[in-house]
């Protein structure tokens, strides 16, 4: 089969027949019944990929006659599946399914919506942006977005000419995607991750054992090998983990514990000393304003960086000595004078001298001989410590980040079997390639540069994506004017923090345009709502996220919208937006009036696909043909299997010294610290005996639309959590309602709580996603989304210099009703 297209879907069913082995042998979780229009007496499973949250896992769509089934695909590198996707298929039929295009009948933020059809909607978002384009520039037009369209949207952008596609990352992992570049020159929270299955000691600061998708596999797999699982968290894992070592931590004081950790190895002497010598910058001379000592300082010919060499006694570049000394202290005799210089290592141990166990315990609540027993089981064992995802939670965390890595590099378990490993990428290709005086598309077509730089990097230099500084252009018209804002698969109201600001914002916009498939908080802020398809009604290939070895990965389409809902793709309505505004930027990409015909437009969308793989299989030197039938049958294809330490001993890293750098030379960019350290949180840090920090987080059935199904009334808990000693001081029982006020910016909300042990004395805990939904369009048997609160209400919305990231956890007091 040369093309993977909607039309071969027909053909593919046959080629994956149930009568496969091991199909039968899945037992289901959930089952859903199909609509009596769509019933067959056909049996097949088709590989899907999952979309219920970020993570992406490989399931098998199961169709036996009038039934339907999601369950794990067991082979693919990232087999899912945890609770989600049991109730996925609840999205498809889901009565509050946005069913056709919207068009805003009252203020923004009323909810009142009268229903329009496709062209009347495409062609009056149209006009309006054609007048926005014309008067601020196609730059003041925005779109975020987390997963779904991230591999497009840069396209649509290119094509419009605005830099500013912006997304999630603020309040996701914008502080460990950041530590990572300065640690390890590596990207995203995929880029790097613990080797879970040959681990032998697995640390989680921060880290949820049930948000942690493929993961949860492989961790009950490591705990069935005997592999000790240590979880630092101010909540409890889920009973299922019980075995696992609990160390209820102060939240925000993450960095306070890790560097206490480092000091007990470190003072012991049970970090890897050849290690650190030869592949981090630990033994590099630094001078009394913090820069390293380079050959330039005394000189000579070259840049390199110097060490003290124990063997010469003298000072040297650091590929040249044979001894590099790590805890050197002394003066050099430098071009302009005598500098008294350090090594980074004794830096750094002059830096943990501040957290011995003793005040770690003051700062942290964790006993000074859990920490020191910790830091000696995870030295001795060789653990790993985990790299963070969402990470966006104290307004500390980009120093909590840099501490864990450093960790990981003072045992030397970098990129070895059973350590912190880089992943083998896939080397996917993106529909974009910039280059200064031109856009490459991956369709082939070349497009103009794009002048503007995107507004929240003009902020926030190291940010992966700061949705706050795009708040702030929006109200402050600054750097430059935003005025539009498409709002594409993702629910601002839950994921960001500052709610009065993104409404101001939402105000002051002069177009909305959300494309989602339920009605979240932020569609009744929207000039014109978009329905759109969900994941088992698209086909879709990306790279597969949480595997060590580079894969791909391939998601048929198995199902058309249900009767009554009139969703469109949403590429193609945003290509039929910018076609209807700008006919001639249109041309550029080969895009005309042809597609308008929605189903045509399945051809253009086709070459995207097809060039992907074209361009994957030249880059691997593999046969096309296979890579596809492969995606087809399997949902997946391994390009290249994990090779253990390669990086950073055969290929150096994208560091300033292609080193480990436990000194982060790139912070001296930016005037910040090179050496993490701790600081308290942003917000308040509670103190009186009715004040709480207030920490939220994910579980295995939570996530922005998977709290909005019909399962999700019995299943999602909206309580708030507090631990019994407090319960009692404050005489609250079990199920009573407080009243819960924002100690930074006094937002009041009524909240039941419920009495547990599995939250530390001092917190209170509750689901991000679940409680406090706001729109008005939800109603009827839906009504329970109101319960709970939204955590983000409660935020003070102060974000990390440099960074960019958007802390979502606060403090509040407690009243009692
Ligand atoms: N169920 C579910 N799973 C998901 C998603 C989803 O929406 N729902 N989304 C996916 C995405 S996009 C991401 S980024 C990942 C995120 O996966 P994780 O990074 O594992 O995110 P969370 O579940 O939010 O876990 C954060 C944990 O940090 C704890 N915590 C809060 N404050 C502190 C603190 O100050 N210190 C410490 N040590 N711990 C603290 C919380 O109690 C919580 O248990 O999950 C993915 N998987
Ligand atoms: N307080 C607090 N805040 C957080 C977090 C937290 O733990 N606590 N987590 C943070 C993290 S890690 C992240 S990644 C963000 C995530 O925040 P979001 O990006 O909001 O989360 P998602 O679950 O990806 O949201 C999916 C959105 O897309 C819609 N949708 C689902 N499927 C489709 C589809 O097929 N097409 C379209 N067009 N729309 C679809 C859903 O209805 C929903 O609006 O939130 C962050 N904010
Ligand atoms: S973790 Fe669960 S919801 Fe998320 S992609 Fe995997 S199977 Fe789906
Ligand atoms: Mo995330």
């Amino acid at each position: 089969m040369e093309n993977i297209t909607r039309r071969d879907f027909g053909k593919l069913l046959a080629t994956v027949a149930i009568a496969s082995a091991g199909v039968s042998a899945i037992k289901p979780l959930f089952e859903t019944k199909f609509a009596k229009s769509q019933t067959s007496a056909q049996e097949y499973a088709v590989p899907v990929t999952c979309a219920a949250c970020g993570a992406a896992c490989g399931l098998l769509f199961v169709r036996r006659g009038e039934r339907m089934y999601l369950v794990p695909n067991l082979s693919h590198p990232q087999p899912g599946m945890c609770f989600r996707p049991a109730s996925a298929l609840q999205l498809w039929n889901h009565p509050l399914r946005l069913k056709k295009p919207l068009k805003r009948a009252g203020a923004r933020g009323e909810g009142k919506f009268q229903e329009v059809d496709w062209g009347t909607a495409l062609n009056e978002i149209a006009q309006k942006l054609r007048e926005i384009v014309q008067k601020y520039g196609p730059e003041s037009v925005a779109f975020t977005r987390h997963d779904h369209m991230s591999w497009i949207l840069p396209f649509i952008a290119s094509v419009l000419g605005t830099p500013n596609v912006i997304g999630h990352e603020g309040t996701c992992h914008a502080a460990s995607t950041a530590a990572r570049r300065f640690v390890l020159g590596a990207s995203g929270p995929t880029s790097v991750d613990p080797d879970y299955e040959n681990a032998t000691y697995i640390l989680l600061i921060g880290r949820n054992l049930d948000a942690a998708m493929g993961h949860v596999r492989r961790l009950a797999a490591a705990r069935e090998r005997g592999v000790k699982i240590v979880v630092v968290d101010p909540r409890a894992p889920n009973i299922a983990y019980s075995s696992v070592e609990w160390l209820p931590i102060n939240p925000s004081t993450d960095a306070a514990f890790v560097l206490s950790l480092i000091y007990v190895i470190i003072s012991e002497g049970l970090y890897d000393a050849p290690f650190l010598k030869k592949y981090t910058n630990a033994p590099f001379l630094i001078k009394p304003d913090g820069q390293p000592l380079t050959q330039k300082d005394l000189g000579q010919e070259g840049a390199a960086y110097l060490v003290y060499d124990n063997a010469t006694k003298s000072v040297a570049p650091h590929d040249k000595a044979q001894d590099p000394a790590l805890d050197y202290e002394g003066e050099v005799q430098t071009k302009d004078g005598v500098v008294k210089v350090k090594t980074a290592f004794k830096l750094l141990i002059e830096r943990v001298a501040k957290y011995t166990p003793e005040v770690a315990e003051k700062i942290t609540g964790i006993p000074a001989d859990t920490i020191r027993r910790i830091a000696r089981e995870f030295a001795i064992s060789r653990g790993v410590a985990e790299d963070g995802w969402y990470t966006s939670r104290n307004g500390n965390d980009f120093d909590a980040y840099r501490a864990i890595l450093i960790l990981n590099a003072l045992v030397g378990n970098i990129d070895k079997r059973g350590g912190l490993c880089f992943q083998e990428s896939s080397r996917f290709p993106s529909t974009c390639t910039i280059f200064e005086d031109r856009i490459e598309t991956i369709i082939g077509y070349t497009l103009p540069p794009v002048k503007a730089k995107r507004v929240d990097t003009l902020k926030y230099p190291e940010t992966p994506g700061s949705f706050d500084a795009l708040l702030d252009a929006i109200i402050e018209e600054k750097p430059y004017p935003i005025k539009a804002l498409f709002i594409v698969a993702t629910s601002p109201f839950h994921r960001d923090v500052n709610t009065e600001k993104l409404k101001k914002a939402l105000e002051k916009l002069e177009l909305v345009v959300s494309i989602d498939i339920l009605p979240q908080d932020h569609i009744d802020w929207s000039d014109y709502v978009l329905p759109d398809l969900m994941f088992l009604e698209r086909s879709e290939i990306g790279s597969v996220k949480w595997s060590l070895h580079a894969a791909v990965w391939y998601s048929h389409k198995v199902l058309d919208p249900p009767p009554g809902v009139d969703a469109r793709d949403a590429f193609w309505a945003l290509m039929e937006i910018i076609r209807r505004a700008f006919p001639e930027k249109a041309k550029l990409v080969d895009y005309d009036e042809r597609y308008a015909d929605y189903h045509a437009f399945e051809h253009y969308e086709e070459q995207f696909m097809d060039t992907a793989l074209k361009k994957l299989a030249d880059l691997w030197k593999l046969n096309v043909a296979e890579i596809k039938e492969a995606l087809e049958t399997n949902g997946f294809y391994i390009l290249k299997k994990k090779s253990y330490e390669t990086r950073p001993y055969k290929t150096s890293l994208a560091t300033p010294s292609g080193k480990v750098e436990i000194y982060t030379l790139r912070a001296l960019r930016y005037g910040l610290d090179p050496l993490p350290d701790w600081k308290p949180p942003v917000y308040k840090v509670p103190q009186a005996p009715d004040e709480f920090y207030l920490v939220n987080g994910k579980d295995n059935v939570i996530s922005s639309h998977m709290v909005m199904v019909k399962n999700a009334k019995w299943i999602v808990d909206r309580t708030v959590w507090m631990n019994p000693a407090d319960a009692e001081r404050l005489g609250i029982k079990d199920g009573d309602v407080v009243e819960l006020e924002g100690l930074d910016n006094g937002f009041k909300a009524k909240a039941v709580v419920k009495v547990t042990n599995r939250v530390k004395p001092g917190v209170l805990y509750t689901y991000a996603f679940a409680g406090g939904r706001q729109s008005k369009l939800i109603s009827g048997e839906y009504e329970f989304l109101r319960e709970g609160v939204n955590p983000q209400w409660f935020a003070t919305g102060k974000v990390e210099p440099v960074v960019g990231s958007a802390p979502t956890n606060s403090s509040v007091r407690v009243r009692r009703l």
